[in-house]
């Protein structure tokens, strides 16, 4: 199954997807092991791979990944250099809450006849960033402004205008390691406005209660990275709370 049809189809039913973030600069052997041990118990749903900037080799990381776990591997890259052939899916990410040509289509046009080439299945993604308490790699990189997190209502303008535009899903992200995530009212607010179109959430996300309040207000998939390279064993926690969420 595609990756998009599977996430519209979680959607749908009202289940909650788990995403896990791979920093490839971050990963090791021993994070490879880690992780073989906690998804022995329960698989996340798909791994995502990518970073505001990369240094290292992502192909062999997405390779490493897709051997290892045979769930979906997806990338979530910061430029059009972290496009690699052999992953599953690509979040096609438009940067629409800043006013930065470059990540709104040069990044695209740069990446477009490479990924075109591909049997990667592209997923067209409005990519939100929400203030997250903080400068974060991702605000300072892409040199845009994020929304201030008490303004619902232009996180809502934002996510319509992607929508209308023709975007698939809507990532909210509070950036990696942010102080603060995107606060449960703006997730609300976006998940209210926009109806079926799945919403992703992350940055900062470190406990499985925040993850549980992510979903309340309606992530469809949230998106864990620092906290499980900073304490692995909270992970078997996340994923029973995406799980409570079964019918
Ligand atoms: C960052 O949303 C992701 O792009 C995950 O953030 O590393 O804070 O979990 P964390």
């Amino acid at each position: 199954m595609k990756v998009l049809s599977y996430i519209e189809q979680v959607t749908s039913e009202k289940r909650k997807a788990l995403a896990v973030l791979v920093d490839p600069d971050k990963f090791s052997d021993s994070q490879l092991d880690s992780l073989q041990q906690a998804f022995s118990v329960s698989k996340p749903d798909m791994i995502l791979v990518g970073g505001s900037l990369v240094f290292s080799n992502i192909r062999a990381v997405v390779s490493i990944l897709k051997e290892a776990f045979g769930v979906p591997v997806v990338l979530f890259p910061g430029s059009a250099t972290q496009f690699t052939d052999n992953a599953d899916a690509l979040l096609y990410l438009s940067l629409i809450s800043g006013r930065n040509p470059d990540y709104l289509i040069g990044q695209h046009v740069a990446s477009a006849v490479n990924i075109a080439r591909s049997d990667v299945e592209v997923i067209p993604t409005g990519y939100i960033l929400i203030d997250g308490g903080s400068v974060t790699s991702v605000q300072y990189i892409s040199n845009t402004l994020p929304i201030p997190s008490d303004k619902a209502d232009i996180a809502v303008a934002t996510a319509l205008a992607g929508k209308m535009l023709g975007l698939r899903m809507l990532y909210l992200e509070a950036g990696s390691g942010a102080k603060r995530p995107v606060p449960a009212a703006v997730v609300s607010a976006v998940k209210k406005a926009c109806g079926a179109t799945p919403i992703i959430v992350g940055g900062g996300l470190r406990t499985a209660e925040m993850v549980r309040e992510a979903y309340t207000a309606g992530a469809d998939i949230v998106v864990v990275g620092t906290a499980l390279e900073e304490n692995i064993s909270i992970y078997k926690e996340i994923v029973t709370v995406r799980d409570s969420f079964e019918k």
